[in-house]
């Protein structure tokens, strides 16, 4: 890895470069996983790279989805592994514990591998990297059943994981994929940067926040919603508006680069 010294004003932002660069080279995240990141890296820098209110308060959605639900999956790619295995986990882990506490039958939250450019070695490499940090019961290495609509390997997927969930968090999906899973009557959380993602637009809930910062989000939230009724949790959802919090994120845009050219007019700005 190239040595980037900590002091380097965009630390953060090079270091989940290099992440991904060791992911490609230790056959986890696809070629096109980085390009995927340098979109998303565009749109970060439009929102600010910080968390919006719009974001958090679909992460509270999202988190009442994740312990309404009867059988609640993760999918997980190979930007996902390369960039936040350790959030994965936690958000995993605390899940469980919440559905433990709040008497769900099944109060597992399922994580699954699921590939866009799929490959059997990329699935066993992801596999890995998610049971050494601990996440349990990872799905996606014996697929046995296929989303309908789509073609090629990457329908594939698991009967007791995202075929048989009710809630599927999609973080960082490719939109046809997600269409097809909204279609398949899925409920959807996505995580995507591009609020004009087809991703983004097709989830019943999108955090237009970056994939590191959004899951410990989710995990605050849940936390906040703890001892919360099923019946508040329930209203919460249905109550949830996706496209008007997408124009609202818009704006947000619109506004940062309407101050961002006035300051640039300004020599004493930015
Ligand atoms: O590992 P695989 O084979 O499953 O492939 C994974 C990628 C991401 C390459 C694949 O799903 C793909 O091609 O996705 P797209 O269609 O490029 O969509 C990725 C979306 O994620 C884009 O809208 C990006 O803006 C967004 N994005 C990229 N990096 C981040 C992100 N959103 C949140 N956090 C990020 N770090």
């Amino acid at each position: 890895m190239t040595d980037i010294p900590s002091s380097h004003p965009r630390y953060a932002s090079l270091k989940a470069r290099e992440r991904l660069v060791e992911g490609v080279r230790a056959g986890i995240t696809s070629q096109a996983g980085l390009i995927a990141h340098g979109r998303g890296e565009a749109y970060d820098y439009l929102l600010g790279e910080r968390t919006l209110e719009e974001a958090r308060e679909a992460a509270r959605v999202a988190a009442a989805m994740l312990l309404l639900a009867d059988r609640p999956v993760m999918s997980v790619n190979g930007n996902v592994a390369a960039l936040a295995a350790k959030q994965v986990k936690e958000l995993q882990e605390r899940i469980h514990e919440l559905r433990v506490s709040r008497g769900m039958k099944e109060p597992a939250f399922v994580v699954e591998v699921n590939l866009f450019h799929r490959t059997e070695d990329r699935v066993k490499a992801i596999t890995k990297v998610l049971r050494d940090q601990g996440v349990v019961g990872v799905l996606g290495e014996q697929p046995n059943a296929r989303v309908p609509g789509l073609d090629h390997a990457r329908a594939l997927c698991s009967k007791s994981g995202v075929a048989s969930a009710d809630v599927v968090l999609i973080p960082l999906e490719d939109g046809d994929r997600a269409e097809a899973l909204r279609a398949w009557d899925k409920h959807v959380i996505a995580i995507d940067l591009n609020p004009l993602a087809r991703t983004s637009r097709a989830a019943h809930v999108t955090l237009v926040d970056e994939l590191t910062r959004a899951l410990p989000v989710i995990v605050e939230e849940a936390n906040e919603l703890e001892h919360r009724s099923q019946r508040t949790l329930a209203s919460m959802v249905t109550g949830w508006d996706n496209p008007a919090m997408l124009v609202r994120v818009l704006g947000r845009i619109s506004d940062r680069l309407t101050s961002l050219g006035a300051d640039q007019l300004d020599p004493e700005g930015i």
